[in-house]
């Protein structure tokens, strides 16, 4: 497919439309979040407007005195597109099209362009691809024409078959091709990760602009990218940081998240999101001086529940140096979670970080001396399998090593040890093997 810059075009100008709908953030927190998100996709905010509903309108989302008032003022102040913060069906979308005589763009839309302009690597690239592709399928009109030029014609078309139909099937095919990509990029990247085993996998993950790069630069020393913009990473950087105790960790920085991300893209962005799902601790990153930053937080969390990472977390409040009320970042312990308050730019705090790290770490190992029969071939690979190996000798037919586990692991070990294929003794652990089984 041509590729497709963004590259040298005007800003347009934009109305904003913000709806409140029952169980919704404050609709001024997220008007002010949309301004933002049309200014990352090179927008210019000439007014918002907002309407409160309980329920919205089956055919235009909005009601029809409101779209009477968006259209005024569209036509006003010359706008060239109304965006809606919220999906929209592609029937609404069209009616309101109509009804208002500017371009149309949805939440879900808007972000994708988002994602779109800021995609630099190759995996990005794909990534953003098949999510505007799937989120097109199901919408599409008749505005695709273009691909058949592109795919070359012969075998495109069956006899009667309509255009849009050798459209969707491009797009299908398309579609499978990125998949296809998809898996060697996710293929790759399983076997980088898994070549760096022996290392503990520490993710910073949080809301978008809450300072992750910045973090990942002051602990790490690295040049990533950092921006006052929404959604200035679209990929993972991994880097080592040595902890203050020398123990060295994989820290990886990757894509910022924002409420209500859609769906599509979340699925689609798997293969950047993997440093999260399988990082071993996520440091869960958040802007301390918003005002809404306990919400930030808690839409972090859904988005990290869709992907299914389950990994223990700290939270670090970032942006300490721009906090007023310091006693208030308290309210962000709830729950028993462990917070450290920072700042990536005066590196307040990030002593604090050091340490809590290494013992959140210290928390998630269990460092042991193990020994098992050199000949017993199938206990060794299990062995090297499960943990990482410190230290290790043969004595005669034994084969003693100093090796570090998961915790989780632990259940499994003393299995083996009842069993008479290990010994073993866990460093702060009694050594009473009945005790715990
Ligand atoms: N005052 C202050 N500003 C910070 C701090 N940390 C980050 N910033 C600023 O916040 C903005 C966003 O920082 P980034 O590090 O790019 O944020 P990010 O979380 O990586 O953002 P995305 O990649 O867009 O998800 C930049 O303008 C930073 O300079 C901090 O501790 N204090
Ligand atoms: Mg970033």
């Amino acid at each position: 497919m041509k590729e497709f810059t963004y590259t040298d075009r005007p800003p347009e100008r934009a109305i904003v439309v913000g709806i409140a709908l029952p169980g919704q953030e404050a609709v001024e927190v997220s008007l002010a979040e949309m301004e933002r998100l049309v200014e990352a996709a090179n927008g210019i905010v000439l007014e918002s407007l907002t309407q409160s509903r309980h329920a919205p309108d089956p055919r235009t989302f909005i009601g029809k005195g409101k779209v009477l008032e968006v259209r005024e003022r569209a036509v006003l102040a010359k706008a060239d597109l109304a965006v809606f913060d919220c999906d929209l069906s592609p029937s609404q979308k069209q009616h309101l099209e109509e009804e208002l005589a500017v371009r149309v763009v949805d939440r879900t839309e808007l972000i994708l362009d988002i994602f779109a302009r800021r995609a630099r690597t190759r995996a990005a690239k794909v990534q953003v691809e098949l999510a505007q592709l799937e989120y097109l399928l199901p919408r599409l009109k008749r505005r695709w024409s273009h691909l058949e030029r592109t795919e070359g014609a012969i075998g495109t078309r069956g006899p009667g078959e309509t255009q849009l139909e050798t459209d969707r099937r491009l797009i299908r095919r398309r579609i499978e091709r990125l998949k296809d990509d998809l898996r060697t990029i996710e293929a790759r990247r399983e076997r980088e990760a898994t070549s760096h085993e022996d290392f503990f996998r520490v993710s910073l993950v949080g809301y978008t602009n809450a300072g992750k790069s910045s973090l990942m630069n002051a602990l790490t020393g690295a040049q990533t990218l950092v921006a006052d913009r929404l959604f200035a990473t679209l990929d993972t950087r991994t880097r080592l940081w040595q902890l203050a105790d020398r123990r060295r960790v994989l820290l990886s920085d990757t894509v910022g998240f924002v409420r209500r991300l859609p769906h599509d893209l979340v699925a689609s962005f798997h293969a950047t999101l993997a440093e999260s799902i399988f990082a071993d601790l996520l440091l869960v990153v958040a802007d301390a001086s918003r005002d809404d930053a306990s919400e930030c937080i808690a839409a972090v969390e859904s988005t990290l529940e869709e992907i299914g990472a389950t990994a223990p977390r700290l939270y670090v409040l970032n942006q300490l140096d721009r906090v007023q009320d310091r006693l208030s970042l308290r309210a962000h312990e709830q729950g028993g979670r462990t917070c450290v308050a920072v700042s990536a730019h005066t590196r307040e705090g990030l002593d604090g970080l050091d340490a809590a790290v290494c013992s959140k770490l210290d928390e998630e190992t269990l460092v042991g001396s193990v020994s098992a029969a050199s000949s017993d071939g199938r206990t060794l690979a299990e062995l090297r399998r499960s943990g990482v190996v410190l230290e290790e000798r043969f004595e005669g037919e034994w084969w003693r090593a100093r090796m570090r586990f998961r915790r989780a692991l632990y259940g499994r070990l003393l299995q083996l040890r009842a069993h008479g294929s290990i010994a073993a003794q866990f460093d702060g652990i009694a050594d009473d093997p009945d005790d715990e089984l």
